[in-house]
């Protein structure tokens, strides 16, 4: 039997209460897959606790006790008590960064039953996968302060674009459009105000569109894209964006279609050098934390995401199943969807559809 080496960062926040469920849900699809595959999960505790303990969000030889993991599932890094750079250049980035996971896929979609808030548009008309540059630009780390005294007087985030970060995260996007069946590719810019940049960025995008004959593709601007994705939302399909750029399209995405807490991503090294890492898109989430209504279903996408990346299309598509009979079901909505069910209630909801499947297949 295969058994996947699978690392988990609960984190911060509402990362405590969705990674237990995730695991719970992968321990369900392994044993309701009759010993296809199993899982080896090693807990790892970094986080705002670990910060307060020792000073750093993560110990310094952390990347060495990931590094043989086949994936990682990760909750959020943010605590309300220290400031948000700290956390997230102390432990989600310092991962991405050190794996090069310069790929982070956020696949969109309307699930069944989920209320999403355009009017005129059914699931059929929004169906995207956003492709966000994870690496460099915006988020490179490149920029300073200039103090008087305590006091900052001046300050710089200066976004870096290499050819090379470039060109790979273009031909990522390409070969992801090439493989949906619309084979259509929107190039985020905003290259009339970022004229030097983001004008290197549109001159790679065409240069890599060469490579794809067969991918139909255009440019469009950050702040027009915005407004396509909510007047038109079908003539969108696979988007490929900066770090920034994409890190907010991909909020407003999740958000057309139903809740932030539904919206699964994979922080992916293509070149499987190293684990890549899956998480929800959501952070800590500050106002609900600890409560236990926490919407778990952003996890459960994001461990069909890491299952597909294993090569278990099979278990990944069984699990997706079991996620939309879930969400069909009003009665198994947590509070982002306007219910009243708990993260336990979906959690055991998803684990009992994986069950009755198995049993159904037995019979
Ligand atoms: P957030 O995603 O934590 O929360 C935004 C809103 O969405 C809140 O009202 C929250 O209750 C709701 N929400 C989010 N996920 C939900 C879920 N699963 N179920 C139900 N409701 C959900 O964003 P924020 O408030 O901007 O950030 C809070 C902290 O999280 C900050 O410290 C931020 O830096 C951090 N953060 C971390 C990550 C990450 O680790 N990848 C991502 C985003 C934010
Ligand atoms: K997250
Ligand atoms: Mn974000």
């Amino acid at each position: 039997m295969k058994t996947y080496r699978i690392a988990t960062i609960p984190g911060d926040g509402i990362g405590k209460e969705v990674i237990p469920a995730g695991q719970q849900v992968l321990e369900a699809l392994a044993t309701a897959s009759g010993g296809g595959f199993g899982f080896e999960f090693e807990n790892f505790g970094w986080g705002g606790d670990w910060y307060r303990a020792h000073g750093e969000m993560m110990p310094i030889d952390g990347l060495d006790a990931l590094r043989d993991k086949d994936a990682i599932l990760f909750g959020s890094a943010g605590d309300p008590d220290i400031p948000d750079h700290i956390t997230l250049w102390g432990l989600r980035l310092k991962i991405c960064q050190g794996f090069d996971q310069y790929a982070n896929v956020r696949p969109t979609r309307i699930l069944p039953g989920i209320d999403a808030p355009l009017k005129r548009c059914g699931p059929e008309d929004l169906n995207w996968v956003i492709v966000r540059e994870n690496s460099e630009g915006e988020y490179a780390g490149v920029g300073g302060r200039v103090h008087q005294g305590h006091a900052i007087e001046a300050a710089t985030d200066v976004s870096m674009m290499t050819r090379t970060g470039v060109e790979r995260i273009m031909r990522y996007a390409f070969k992801l459009a090439q493989s949906r069946p619309r084979k259509l590719l929107t190039v985020i810019t905003k290259s009339n105000a970022q004229r030097h940049a983001m004008v290197m960025w549109d001159e790679i995008a065409l240069q890599i569109s060469k490579e794809f004959p067969d991918v139909t593709w255009g440019k469009e601007l950050v702040d027009a894209a915005t407004a396509r994705m909510v007047n038109k939302p079908d003539t969108l399909d696979t988007i490929v964006a900066t770090n920034l750029h994409a890190d907010i399209l991909s909020d407003l995405a999740a958000a057309l279609a139903g809740s932030l807490g539904i919206a699964p991503t994979g922080n992916i090294d293509p070149e499987r050098r190293y684990p890549s890492m899956f998480e929800p898109i959501h952070g800590s989430a500050f106002d609900i934390m600890g409560k236990g209504l926490a919407n778990p279903v952003g996890t459960f996408w994001s461990c069909v995401m890491l299952l597909e990346h294993l090569g278990e299309q099979a278990a990944a598509g069984r699990l997706m199943a079991a996620i939309e009979r879930v969400t069909a079901d009003p009665a198994l909505h947590t509070g982002d969807l306007g219910g009243q069910a708990r993260t336990a209630d979906v959690t055991a909801a998803v684990c009992a559809q994986l069950r009755d499947e198995q049993q159904r297949k037995a019979a």
